[in-house]
Order: structure tokens, then sequence, then C-alpha cells
């Protein structure tokens, strides 16, 4: 008994002394691969800049194989240096971030005879410009941002105070009554934000009626269809799901919560996320997805028919952008599912070395392969990564990365690529890569550093990190207005 006790302490002993040398040079090396790693994606970013400015400065989108540039519309919205600027600001490239500040300052104005898109102007143009608003506190800048804001509103001034899906910046007419519900009711972080920078309640209000327009029309078992008419109220397709085109809605209901504390946002967060894992959910013994069921009966698609017209899209059809379901489950709370659901996400990256734009999980076939350097599955990477520990997460963020690098890279930045069977490239990189793709690479990169901790801030959907600390929950009540 005493010699057992005396080898245990022994072995102890030499387990210790082993741990503790070992320990730290594992770290270190550790360490060292997420610096360089890190510095890589920082250099990658400068690189994919000096091309924008070089090719496309001032216009919203650079080509990356053409070497030109591309407008949404019939004039810029300078939507790429918007988009870029929160994240010049985390990777701490000051000199080109003021060069933007000032670009904002002096060279744009939002007087335009133009037709913009509600949602999209809302997530990068509203919502960047809201974080350049947060990191100067540069009165300037909330004048434009402000500017923006109103010229927007008009496009709430709707029978049912959904958004039209156009609005012109110039004169206010607005156009498209048919949304999705992410179109219909995406607006709160954002508006709400700006009514807290300009004490005035006016945007979050906007934003939150349409908020429960929809909520009003939510099925018997709480879940909400997917295309609306913004006049009649009316549902145009019943199909539910947390995929493209209605994703952000969901995330605005925790995310607008989260930063504001709106006590009527909680009952509708929390009666939709039950009805959620109790509809959609649709688990193996080897994958974990979110299927397409009928808002009504919580039953999967199979056969359906829209009221509008709009493509037949089954039950088993998923999307890339739903990737973002895991962070959204982890930041509630819930790290079982999101772990099931990134688990699946990876393994489909896995498969093809970059992810389909629509897959069919039933079919086991994409249905369009296209892949436009999205960021969602990197975000829940690192969120996971934020929220476990767990090293798997780092290894999957290590692995996008060096696929991205290897698909998509080009000589002077990135591009999106047509199909992820041939890898072929196509001529466009979206806005998104400079606001999030390299933007989620590096916070995963420089997470052991602590430079940038995800509890101290909450993103909007564009990756623009709004930091809770600037968000009193007694001043919102009063700015806001609820
Ligand atoms: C981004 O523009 C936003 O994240 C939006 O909510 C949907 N996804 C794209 C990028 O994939």
């Amino acid at each position: 008994m005493k010699n057992q006790l005396l080898k245990s302490v022994i072995l102890s002993f030499f387990a210790i002394i082993l741990f503790a040398c070992q320990s730290p040079s594992v770290k270190k090396n550790e360490n060292t691969q997420t610096q360089n790693l890190s510095t890589d994606v920082r250099n990658e970013f400068v690189r994919s800049w000096e091309a924008y400015k070089k090719y496309a400065w001032g216009h919203d989108v650079l080509l990356p194989l053409s070497k030109g540039y591309q407008d949404w519309y019939e004039q810029s919205l300078h939507i790429s240096p918007i988009d870029a600027y929160s994240t010049m600001k985390v990777m701490k490239l000051d000199d080109y971030a003021k060069e933007v500040e000032h670009y904002v300052v002096d060279s744009i104005s939002w007087e335009k005879d133009l037709f913009v898109k509600t949602f999209e102007v809302n997530i990068r143009i509203l919502g960047g410009l809201l974080a350049m608003y947060e990191y100067t506190g540069d009165e300037k800048i909330l004048d434009k941002t402000e500017d923006f804001g109103k010229r927007m509103l008009k496009a709430f001034d709707s029978p049912t105070g959904i958004p039209y899906y156009w609005f012109n910046l110039k004169t206010g007419k607005t156009k498209g009554a048919k949304v999705n519900v992410a179109e219909a009711a995406s607006y709160m972080f954002e508006m709400g934000i700006l009514s807290y920078y300009t004490k005035n309640p006016v945007f979050y209000q906007a934003a939150k009626k349409a908020n429960l327009a929809v909520w009003e029309r939510v099925s018997e078992i709480h879940l909400v269809g997917e295309n609306i008419d913004v006049e009649t109220g009316k549902w145009l397709n019943t199909s539910s799901h947390i995929c493209a085109g209605i994703d952000s809605y969901y995330e605005y209901l925790l995310k607008s919560y989260l930063l504001f504390g709106d006590p009527d946002l909680k009952p509708i967060w929390e009666k939709s996320l039950t009805a959620i894992n109790t509809y959609l959910v649709e688990e193996s013994d080897t994958s974990f997805w979110y299927k397409r069921v009928d808002m009504h009966t919580g039953l999967k698609r199979t056969n359906p028919i829209y009221a509008d017209n709009s493509s037949v899209i089954e039950g088993g059809i998923v999307t890339l952008y739903d990737a973002f379901f895991p962070a959204v489950l982890a930041l509630a709370g819930d790290l079982e599912r999101a772990e099931k659901n990134q688990a699946t996400w990876n393994w489909l990256w896995n498969r093809y070395g970059l992810e389909p734009m629509i897959y069919d999980f039933d079919a086991g076939e994409p249905t369009y392969p296209v892949y436009d350097l999205n960021p969602e599955i990197i975000e829940s990477a690192y969120y996971l990564y934020h929220y476990t520990g767990k090293d798997d997460y780092l290894k999957m963020v290590v692995q996008y990365w060096a696929d991205i690098k290897k698909y998509c890279k080009t000589e002077v930045a990135f591009s999106s690529v047509e199909d992820v069977r041939t890898m072929q490239k196509k001529d466009y990189m979206p806005t998104f890569f400079f606001a999030e793709t390299l933007k989620y690479f590096y916070l995963t990169f420089t997470f052991n550093t602590g430079e940038f901790i995800l509890d101290d801030y909450v993103f909007n959907t564009e990756a623009h990190p709004f930091k809770r600390s600037s968000f009193s929950k007694e001043k919102a009540k009063i700015y806001l207005g609820f």
C-alpha cells in the first residue's frame, strides 16, 4: 500500500515535470502558428485593399480577375470602403481607416436619384457608417449616417409598416411590395443604434413596427413564412426555415434584445427558437440540418405551390448562408445544437474544399455550386472556438483559410468561384469579403492575444462590431422609445 502510494507520488511528480516542460512549448508553437496566420490574413487584406484602391477606388466592387470595377447601380454607393472600414479598425490599419473617414465626410453625398435595396444598404451602408461613428465619435460622420437613415426611413412608409424592397435616396419614392422576411424585418439592430446615437426614437420605432407586423402574422405554431406583401400583409409563400430569405430576421431578434434589452423582443425570440428547434431540425447519426417546412403544419415541404409563383424549394434544400445559425445558437447558449450543426457544415465544406451556395441534402448534390467568399461558416467556427475553447474550431478555420487561399486567391486579390466542383473562378469580390470573411479569420487567429473579446461586442449581420458597453439599457429605453 505504502509502496503503491510512493509509486503514484513519484509518477505524479514526473507527470508534472513533463507537463511543465512540454506545455509551454506546445502552446508557444500554437501561438506562433496563429500569429503567423493572423499576419497572413492582415497582409492579404492589405493586398486586396491596395488592389481595390488601384483598380476600383470610389466604386462599389473590385473585379479581381479583369482588374476593373462594378457599381451596383448607375452610380456608386461606395460600398467597399464603408464595408471594409470596421475590419481596418479591428486589424489596426489606422492609416487606411483615416483615409476612408475623410472620404466619407468629404466626398460622399446621399443626394442620389437612385433606387437602392433597403435590406442591403441597411446592413452594409447604415451598419458600416454606424460602426465608423462608434469608432471615431466624429459628429460629421454621425451627420452622414443620420442623413442616410432619414432617407431610408421613407421605405417604411407602407400600409403594414414593413419596408418596400426599393427606395429612392433622393426622391423618397418606393417600389417592390413583395419582400422576404429578412428584407421585411432585419432593421431593429442598425436603426436602434441610430436612435441611440441621435436620441431620436423614430428609427427604432419604424424598424420595430415592421418586426411586429411580421410577428402578428406568425402561424399558430410560431413559424413565419418566407415572402410577404408589404401592402396587404398577406403571406405569399408559406415556406418556413432559417435559410437565406429569413436568416437575419431571427439573428436580429436575439442581437437587438442583447444590445438594447427591449422586453418585447424576448418572448418573440424565445417562442421562435422553440418553434425552430421543434419543427425545423432534421437529425441523423451523421448530420444535423435545419430544413424547410410549411409554416402552418410544421411538415417538411415536398411539393410547394406558392401564391407568388416563386420557384419550388423543397425541404432538403439548404444555403451556405444558413451556416450563420451555429453562431446564433452559441450566442443564445445552446452549444449542443450549435456544435452539431457546425459539424455538418464543416463536413459539407470538406466534401468540396469550399461550400456550394445551395445544396440539397436529400439528393446529396449541390443545386447551385457557386461560392461567393461568404463568411458564415467561419463566423460560426469563431464563435464556437470562443465559447467552447476547443482546438477543433481553430483547426476548421485554419483549413478554411488554406482552401480559400488555394482556390480563390488571384494575382491582385480574391475571387468568388463559379463552381465548387471545378473551382473555376468568377470575376467578382463581394464587399462582405472585406467586412466579414477576412475579419472572422483575423479574429480567430488573434483570439489568444485577447486584443478583441467577443463577449464585449455584438456584431450586425455584416460583421460590423458594436461595444455592448456603449449602450446603456436605461438610456436605450428613452432613446429608442420602448
Ligand atoms: C452578408 O451580406 C450578410 O451576412 C447577410 O446577412 C447575408 N450574408 C451575406 C454574406 O454571405
